[in-house]
């Protein structure tokens, strides 16, 4: 691996190409392809410490049949026998697959081969519902065609960019950095942030809107009616033009600020500037998308872009983020359960071009169950078998503990995943080793059409196979092995590009015939190449709507399902932060991603503290109709009076209750299937712990059942922060109970606690706990285990929680790429440094990927 491999990052959308070097050591440096147009050269904090998630800790490695490792040959045998039964009994639509934008094109093609072309049922969906299924209704509704029409390099070209739903500083940080560079280059450019919540994406904004949860669509038909005031619209020239400007007509400025519960004037100097913008910008995520009315959402922000001309030019355009690093080829092979492969839809001609193009006689009629319902049908025990790969369903999709309660009836659980402990695979009848980024091949496809190569790096680990194989495997014991024959990934791209472009004629928008021919080596050298990508040449972009005209939809604004009341006074909102990814699964263990932010915490305005008596960093329990979780309480102003936010991330394997969807409901959106996962009514209690600890140990235990506990990431050993109302001394005493261990303490007058274990020199156990949240130096402590310290006066520093010779604590970790603190940071204020710039020249902070800069300028405040 000489010159290193160029490959592609496996988390956001943003599809940054990566540049990996081994180094003499053996181990693998990570950089940024400086080549690759996404990113060039960039990556931010997660991407950069991919280098630190390739040990195989944790890993599932061999395939499992109830818990048991089996050989390859039994579990494939076995689950295609137990498939087989369950089709022969009650049909096709009593199986399904619950698939992810995570999965590769080649994986993400196969399966959707295997359910829709050959098991005959449309019951694949995927997490993109949970995602990005609003955007695609979005776009299609109004171009005919699932089709982006924007791309990265539109943001140096803009005069305008509306970031609505979306905080990118954190969620598509390298993206976002093109975007502050853009400004930079361009002062002129204006940044509108639409959050109801002030995130760290305001750091460059000239206007925030911090609107009422869910409003949006009035904002954007109100800049409809806007546009249509100032420049009527003549002519015919879209397809629902005069419904949706009638629709419009009542949204005048005040009903508009009244709906959104905005300043008139900030509201309107959005709209003049829209309005006037020669070239404009809207980038919208999951504050749009995850809603009961998302579909609307994007089609009200579609609609002013079409009405006002700004789109199909340069700088221009409605854009829809992707979050996933593949939710975008997902789209491309059909792995939603409502369309078909390769663009096509569950129309007569297109269900019988397929059945010729795979020779089958058993394609999918209709659409199967979309994820939500999907699992309210194995709830009811009409789905009997379900295969879910790459996701984590348990804790991403809302009301989760029915669909906990559905999996542990369901007969037939097939987990494919990389990591063998996970909430969902905890579940599983069947459990499938997937090979993991580094070890597997193919393509993906980020926001802006972008197809990029994946390579593998890695030798396969222990078992471990890809998914496409795994799936290949299962389809040939089924009995369809001529379709399902391939050997590489390759083969199964070429067939993916043959059929995009397979008697399309420019009727549908993904066309990558061109790409259908490349040898072996072509594709292993393919270099990252936006579609369309056609043998015969480019259709341009144009509404592939019958008819011809793109459509103008009629929305009517709504609000969100949930109402605050007197029961549940509060909306909890929801969603990410910036170093950590979804369940946690693979950044969870990585110690430099855990520092930013090491347990969920509650975001509330000093408002809603005050009257609910919570205080600053001390827990609180928050509770919805349908489940509660507890959380370290953060009181600020960024969320507005009345709002609360709680990161999405936490589940089982990292906090006793911290799981998000174990409060929200599963409210959808009618066209999309979307569910709404940013607003639920939810009301807090104060939660008063006598005891805060933190605990470090050798080995696994188990925590007191009256013990709240966040796991945090720490290398070589299991570490944890605690907290509890009854005292933790004599748990700790039966955990340390008839080991043979030497004991060391040191205890307060009843106001703290400390225990260190010992045996043979070698530390056991280490245990801090207080009134108040411990002080520790984690670094020392966590190298105590490696290396013992030798003198009394040592041994002591370590019982208070320091160590000698590890510097001071530097406080919470805020530049996560140089690993500086809080407490160091303050340090070079107080000492003179004013700006950014001259705390990164003097600590290095926020020159790397540059996400920390927001809060940098916040300290500096
Ligand atoms: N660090 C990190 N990055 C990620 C991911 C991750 O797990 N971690 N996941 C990736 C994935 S799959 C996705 S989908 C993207 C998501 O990317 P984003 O959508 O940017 O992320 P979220 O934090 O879910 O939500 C964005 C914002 O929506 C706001 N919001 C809530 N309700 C409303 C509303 O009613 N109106 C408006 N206008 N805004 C509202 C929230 O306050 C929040 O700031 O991130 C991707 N990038
Ligand atoms: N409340 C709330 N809920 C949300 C959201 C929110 O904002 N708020 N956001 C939603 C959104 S946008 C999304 S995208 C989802 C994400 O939710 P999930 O998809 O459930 O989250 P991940 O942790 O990404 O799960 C991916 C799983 O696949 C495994 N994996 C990784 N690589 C591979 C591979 O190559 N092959 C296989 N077979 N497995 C692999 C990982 O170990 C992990 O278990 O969450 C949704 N849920
Ligand atoms: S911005 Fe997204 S794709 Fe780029 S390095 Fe970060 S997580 Fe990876
Ligand atoms: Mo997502």
């Amino acid at each position: 691996m000489s010159g290193g491999v160029r490959t592609t990052c496996p988390y956001c959308g943003v599809g940054c190409g990566v540049q990996v070097m081994k180094t003499q050591a053996g181990n693998y440096e990570i950089s940024g392809d400086q080549q690759h147009p996404a990113n060039l050269g960039r990556l931010c904090v997660k991407g950069a410490a991919l280098g630190e998630t390739l040990g195989l800790e944790g890993r599932l490695l061999y395939p499992e049949l109830n818990g048991e490792r089996v050989a390859w040959e039994t579990a494939l045998d076995e689950t295609a026998r137990r498939l087989q039964g369950i089709i022969a009994e009650f049909g096709p639509q009593a199986v399904a697959f619950y698939a992810s934008g995570q999965l590769l094109t080649e994986d993400y093609y196969v399966a959707n081969k295997l359910m829709k072309g050959f098991i005959g049922a449309g019951n694949i969906d995927t997490n993109s519902r949970l995602c990005m299924s609003s955007a695609v209704v979005g776009y299609k509704r109004a171009f005919g065609a699932d089709y982006v029409p924007c791309s990265y390099e539109d943001l140096e070209q803009t005069d305008l960019v509306v970031l609505v739903g979306s905080n990118a500083a954190w969620a598509h940080p390298v993206l976002y950095q093109r975007l502050v560079q853009a400004k930079q280059q361009r002062p002129q450019m204006k940044v509108v942030v639409i959050d109801p919540r002030r995130t760290a994406t305001c750091d460059i904004a000239d206007l925030h809107l911090a609107l009422r949860p869910g409003s949006d669509a009035g904002l954007f038909v109100g800049l409809l009616n806007h546009l249509h005031n100032v420049h009527p619209l003549t002519g015919d020239l879209f397809e629902g033009q005069t419904a949706a400007l009638e629709s419009a007509t009542g949204w005048t400025p005040a009903k508009c600020a009244d709906f959104c519960q905005l300043d008139l004037a900030d509201m309107q100097t959005f709209w003049q500037w829209f309005s006037e913008a020669e070239r404009a910008m809207t980038l919208y995520t999951m504050g749009i998308n995850q809603s009961s009315s998302g579909s609307d959402k994007c089609n009200a922000i579609i609609n002013v872009h079409l009405a006002s001309g700004k789109l199909g030019r340069s700088g221009c355009g409605p854009f829809s983020l992707t979050g996933q690093p593949n939710a975008m080829g997902g789209r491309e092979v059909g792995g939603l359960a409502n369309q078909l492969a390769s663009h096509m839809n569950f129309e007569p001609a297109d269900i019988a071009r397929l059945g010729r193009f795979w020779g089958s006689e058993r394609i999918a009629q209709t659409p199967g169950l979309m994820a939500v319902e999907l699992f309210e049908a194995i709830g009811r025990g009409e789905v009997k078998a379900v295969w879910i790969m790459g996701t984590n369903p348990l804790v991403s999709l809302p009301d989760s503990s029915h669909v906990a309660q559905a999996l542990a009836n369901c007969p037939l659980v097939i987990v494919s995943d990389v990591v063998r402990e996970t909430d969902t695979s905890r579940v599983a009848t069947v459990r499938f080793p997937a090979l993991a980024w580094g070890e597997k091949n193919g393509t993906v496809t980020n926001s802006e059409r972008r197809i990029s190569r994946q390579r593998a790096f890695l030798p396969a680990p222990g078992e471990a196979r890809a998914d496409w194989w795994i799936v290949s495997q299962i389809a040939q014991r089924l009995g369809y092995g001529d379709a399902f024959g391939w050997q590489h990934p390759h083969e199964i791209f070429s067939e993916h590009a043959a059929l995009s472009g397979f008697e399309n004629n420019g009727t549908r928008a993904f066309d990558i015939s061109g790409l259908a021919n490349l040898t072996r080596e072509q594709y292993d050298a393919l270099e990252p190449v936006r579609w369309p990508v056609a043998a015969c040449g480019n259709v341009a972009f144009k509404s592939w709507r019958p008819g011809g005209k793109f459509q103008l939809l009629p929305v009517e604004p709504e609000l969100p399902h949930a109402v605050a009341d007197r029961l549940y006074p509060l909306i909890l909102n929801t969603g990410r932060i910036r170093d950590q990814w979804h369940t946690m699964t693979r950044t969870g263990s990585v110690p430099r991603l855990m520092q930013h932010i090491n347990m969920p915490f509650l975001e509330i305005h000093p408002h809603d503290a005050k009257r609910y008596s919570v205080t600053d960093n001390k827990l609180a329990r928050v509770i919805s109709r349908s489940g509660a979780l507890v959380a370290r309480v953060q009181v600020s102003e960024n969320p507005l009076p009345g709002n609360v936010f709680v990161p999405m991330h936490w589940n089982q394997q990292f906090a006793r209750k911290g799981q998000i969807n174990g409060l929200v409901e599963s409210v959808c959106d009618p066209h999309s299937g979307q569910p709404e996962s940013k607003q639920t009514a939810v009301r807090i209690q104060a939660l008063q712990p006598v005891w805060f600890g933190e605990i470090f140990a050798r080995e696994s235990f188990t925590f007191a059942q009256d013990i709240q506990w966040w796991r945090q990431a720490s290398a070589g050993v299991e570490h944890f922060l605690c907290a509890t109302d009854s005292s933790p001394e004599s748990w700790i005493e039966t955990l340390t109970a008839g080991r043979g261990w030497q004991l060391q303490y040191a205890c307060g007058e009843k106001d703290f606690y400390h225990l260190l274990a010992w045996r043979e020199g070698e530390l056991q156990l280490a245990f801090y706990s207080a009134k108040i949240w411990p002080r520790i130096n984690t670094a020392a402590v966590v190298s105590a285990f490696n290396q013992a310290p030798q003198t009394p006066a040592e041994r002591h520093r370590l019982l208070t929680g320091q160590s000698p010779g590890v510097s001071e604590d530097t406080g919470p970790v805020i530049c996560s790429c140089f690993g500086v603190g809080e407490n160091t940071i303050r340090g070079a204020i107080a000492a003179g440094c004013q700006t950014v710039a001259s705390l990164g020249e003097r600590l290095r902070c926020g020159t790397n990927c540059g996400s920390c800069i927001p809060e940098l300028k916040a300290l500096l405040k």
